[in-house]
């Protein structure tokens, strides 16, 4: 009988991908070895972030007056040296982006990189290039960083199938092309949500080991839910649809309970525990913002993949929303992501109004 504290059968996330790769020996670990990549720069991150708040309080952004004790002192030289590599202290987000860029790069296995943090694309030079397209926000919901609340790394991973020129076509692709999608939560703990076609399957990073541990195999998101996730502060807005099913939630007609609302307005915090709680997620369009707010390729695609492989559904109003196909890199769409039954709902209300 083992003891459950020290269970040895450690199915460590690269372990996992290896035991997928293997099911295509054609494969030559250009994944794994992608994979690999993405989860050092998931863990730098986590390293960072957990930090932050720390080299905030302990003066490292350019302060002067660091009052410490000689072993704080001692922690804030290698602080320092570990987060400003000898350059200014840049901020997370933008620190986040270098590293995931250079890990990426450095793989020799993506040919194109859409950052959230970038405005253009980053086009791998030839020497460095592989099969795979990579489209990232280094750190979403970054503003959230001083107040303590969870952010995250979100990623969606396209094939290049020729071997010309690679250009953004390679990416401005539908979400129904995507190989892989997944994301990263720095929280309580940090924690990698990954699909890579077969289901959805959740590994924390066990600091001790520095590996990312196999806590929720295959995810299933529950069938209905009974929380809805959105910015109410949006509500004047919102258009007739959207204004009619929160107004459901809150005011059933079927004498169902209300439901609960749950917006953290960071969307890997939301997106995580619709996913794993179940309900339903809104970023709609208003009349501020026609196409929401949310972005197709690294905001969108991702969560939308995931909540498929998990058994739930992603819609933006008028379309499945993997079926979108993006004109430009930084495209945003509205996004009702979540419980099937809770999404089906939602597209019976936008179904009644384009009949009307
Ligand atoms: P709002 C964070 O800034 C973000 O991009 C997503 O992580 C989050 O879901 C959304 O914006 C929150 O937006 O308008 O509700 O503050």
């Amino acid at each position: 009988h083992e003891a459950d504290a020290f269970r040895t059968d450690l199915m460590t996330i690269t372990r996992f991908v290896l035991n997928e790769q293997s099911k295509y020996p054609e494969s030559r670990g250009d994944f794994t070895i992608l994979l690999s990549n993405i989860v050092l720069g998931c863990k730098f991150v986590c390293s960072a972030v957990n930090k932050a708040g720390l080299a905030k309080l302990i003066g490292l952004a350019g302060d002067t007056n660091i009052q410490a004790s000689f072993f704080l002192f001692l922690f804030i030289y290698f602080l320092t040296f570990f987060l400003s590599c000898g350059e200014e202290q840049k901020k997370l987000d933008v620190l986040s982006n270098d590293v995931f860029i250079k890990a990426l790069v450095s793989s020799g296995r993506t040919s194109v990189l859409v950052s959230e943090e970038d405005e253009e694309a980053t086009f791998v030079e030839s020497s460095k290039r592989g099969k795979y397209c990579v489209v990232f926000d280094p750190l979403d919901g970054s503003s959230n960083i001083d107040c303590g609340v969870s952010i995250g790394t979100i990623f969606g991973i396209y094939t290049m199938e020729h071997s010309d020129e690679p250009t953004t076509k390679d990416v401005l692709k539908p979400g129904n092309e995507m190989v892989a999608a997944g994301y990263c939560m720095y929280g309580s703990s940090c924690m990698l949500v990954l699909s890579t076609g077969t289901g959805v399957h959740g590994f924390t990073l066990d600091p001790s080991l520095g590996e990312f541990i196999l806590t929720h195999p295959d995810i299933k998101i529950p069938k209905k839910g009974n929380i809805y996730s959105v910015n109410e502060g949006n509500a004047q807005n919102w258009d007739g649809p959207t204004t009619k099913y929160v107004e459901r939630c809150k005011y059933p007609k079927d004498g169902s309970p209300a439901k609960s609302l749950r917006y953290v307005g960071s969307m890997v915090a939301d997106v995580h525990r619709t996913l794993l709680y179940g309900g339903i997620f809104l970023y709609p369009a208003d009349k501020k913002s026609p196409n929401g707010k949310l972005r197709v390729l690294y905001e969108v695609f991702p969560m939308a993949f995931l909540m498929e492989q998990a058994g739930g559904q992603a819609f933006t109003g008028k379309k499945r929303a993997l079926d979108l196909v993006p004109k430009k890199i930084h495209e945003r769409s509205p996004i009702f992501l979540g419980s099937y039954d809770d999404v089906e709902e939602i597209k019976a209300l936008y179904a009644a109004e384009e009949n009307n």
